[in-house]
């Protein structure tokens, strides 16, 4: 034999080497990021999808169709657009940004397909433009730790490929690791405060392999202030290139396709620190709840300012203060950063409490705080929809959705005439009769004194006070009433509201009915246009 191999490495042996060297090149070509920059194009979308799926927009402004079937969505078939993927595009190098300029694409024969070819093995939300760009913070504590966040993990997770989960205390969930956020608080604070006897608790609960979902949230909640701070220390300590830092809490859904698009039209080398605002005394600051934005340069400049002596003060400040949102404020406000206001893109209410009023209409949706794990799923299947139907290999998650699309799969299916068992928030206007079996109300009549009771009935007409009788009675009312579009009954209580609110299911015992004025509701969406300009607007 001419060709000897050497002991112990037989053909079959050569053989599987080759074949798992071959995989590995593979892998390399399909799976893995190509290094600087971004191959795909930043472009933003012409006009929404909406349009374009309309076809026509005279039709659109005309259009009353209310019916639209977001399950048809899903059939759409892309078979055509994705057999174009079977034979990948080599990912462009990073000269190949260069290269569009000088007008060499990578394949002459698909000239200005600059982009990376859709990959079906990976979720599309992760091949979104701008994703790695981005370091995506979650804020939890260890207590709720099983109640909140496993329902991050199985969507918004899936999409962020810089995610970093920050508790107090360090733990896994699954294939994933949580940082304790605290474990840097100087020793002074961290062994003789009194908000971290709970910190010690809880390490001690989990050291014995205990459940600490079992002890107390409020405690909780004095320890959550300390976070905020060391977090984005931390996240930028592990990802210094990184352009933008979003920081949420668990209870919060991020609208990632929105995310992104708006930080496609931003800089990351200018200072921005931005969100819902409130105020704290002298201090504006974005609220943590509803998620806020920073770019890179802000966080430099947090970190140029970020001395011993500083950190000392911060924490002698977060001892005293209420929130560690508010001290995040302080912090960039002496880094020479005001915050700045992208509410209604930010936003506090999950989709069946939002009042859908017009400032937010033509608005991109991009936070919903105070989610419960069912309102999470319900947007993200929403959001991958959304993501599928409007993907094009030029501009993939180019189209925002708008709160206006948000209304028409959340609210326009979910509303009726009459919904028996449903609360929808009602509240504008009440007609209470005054009566001593009266059922409990949620607002402040029950505490007015008898008088003050009678007196608000008095003051109603004759057809206000019939509402409180029956159902069909309520809706009388409300049509009387010409900006009423919903009202909710239960017996002795007639509620009206001009804005619409989806609500949810309450126990038949509670006896509550929703009910809206669907003409007016159409009507109103009307009123709001089309919005052919998406706004994506930060004070
Ligand atoms: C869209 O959904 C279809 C059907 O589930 C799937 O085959 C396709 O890969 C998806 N395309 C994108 C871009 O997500
Ligand atoms: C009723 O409508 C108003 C605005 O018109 C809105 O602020 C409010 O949230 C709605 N619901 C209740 C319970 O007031
Ligand atoms: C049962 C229920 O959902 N009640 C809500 C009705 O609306 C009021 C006012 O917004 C809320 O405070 C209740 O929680």
């Amino acid at each position: 034999m001419a060709l000897t191999l050497p002991r112990g490495l037989s053909l079959v042996k050569l053989t599987v080497i080759f074949a798992v060297i071959l995989c590995l090149v593979f892998f390399k070509s399909l799976f893995l990021p190509s290094s600087g920059v971004s191959p795909y194009n930043l472009a933003p979308a012409a006009e929404s999808w909406w349009h374009g799926f309309k076809g026509d927009s005279s039709a659109a402004v005309s259009d009353v169709d209310t019916e639209l079937d977001y399950s048809q969505l899903q059939d759409v078939d892309l078979t055509s657009e994705i057999t174009d993927f079977e034979d990948p595009v080599p990912a462009p190098s990073s000269a190949s940004s260069a290269g569009e300029a000088k007008g060499t694409a990578p394949r002459p024969t698909a000239p200005g397909r600059m982009y990376k070819p859709f990959d079906p093995s990976v979720p599309a939300c992760r091949q979104l433009p701008g994703a790695d760009r981005v370091v995506v913070i979650v804020k939890t504590g260890a207590t709720e730790v099983f109640a909140r966040l496993p329902q991050q993990l199985i969507t918004l997770a899936a999409c962020v490929p810089n995610l970093m989960i920050f508790s107090d205390m360090e733990q896994d969930v699954g294939q994933f690791h949580l940082y304790d956020a605290l474990d840097e608080i100087g020793p002074e604070y961290r062994d003789h405060h009194e908000d971290f006897d709970f910190y010690h608790d809880i390490h001690r609960a989990h050291a014995m392999h205990g459940d600490v979902s079992l002890l107390g949230s409020q405690k909780g909640w004095n320890l959550d202030k300390w976070k905020n701070i060391p977090m984005l220390h931390k996240a930028y300590t592990q990802y210094p290139k990184a352009d933008w830092f979003v920081t949420i809490d668990a209870d919060t859904y991020l609208g990632w396709t929105n995310l992104l698009l708006l930080l496609n039209r931003l800089n990351p080398e200018d200072p921005l620190y931005a969100g819902c605002v409130y105020w704290h005394g002298p201090t504006q600051f974005a609220q943590g709840g509803t998620g806020y934005l920073l770019s890179r340069n802000a966080v430099e400049k947090f970190e140029a300012i970020r001395t011993p002596e500083r950190i000392a003060d911060w924490e002698r400040e977060t001892s005293t203060i209420c929130c560690g949102d508010v001290m995040l404020g302080v912090a960039m406000g002496q880094a020479g950063v005001d915050v700045r206001g992208s509410w209604p893109m930010f936003q506090v209410e999950p989709p069946c409490s939002l009042s859908w009023t017009p400032p937010y209409w033509c608005s991109p949706a991009i936070t919903w705080h105070h989610v419960h794990t069912y309102d999470i799923q319900a947007l993200w299947e929403f959001e991958k929809t959304w993501i599928n139907r409007t993907w094009t290999d030029e501009n993939p998650g180019s189209v925002p959705y708008l709160y206006k699309d948000a209304f028409e799969y959340f609210v326009q299916p979910n509303i009726a005439d009459k919904k028996l068992d449903w609360n929808n928030y009602s509240g504008d206007k009440i007609f209470t009769k005054p009566a001593e079996d009266h059922v409990k109300e949620e607002h402040d009549w029950d505490h007015k004194s008898d008088e003050e009771k009678q007196q608000m009935w008095d003051e109603l007409n004759e057809l206000q006070k019939h509402s409180v009788e029956s159902f069909d009675a309520c809706r009388a009312a409300c049509l009387d009433d010409g900006d009423c579009k919903q009202f909710s009954w239960h017996p002795g209580t007639c509620k009206l509201n001009e804005s619409i609110k989806v609500g949810h299911a309450v126990e038949t015992s509670e006896e509550y009915a929703s009910g809206w004025v669907l003409e007016r509701v159409q009507a109103f969406k009307e009123s709001q246009g089309t919005c052919e300009e998406p706004r994506f607007s930060i004070d």
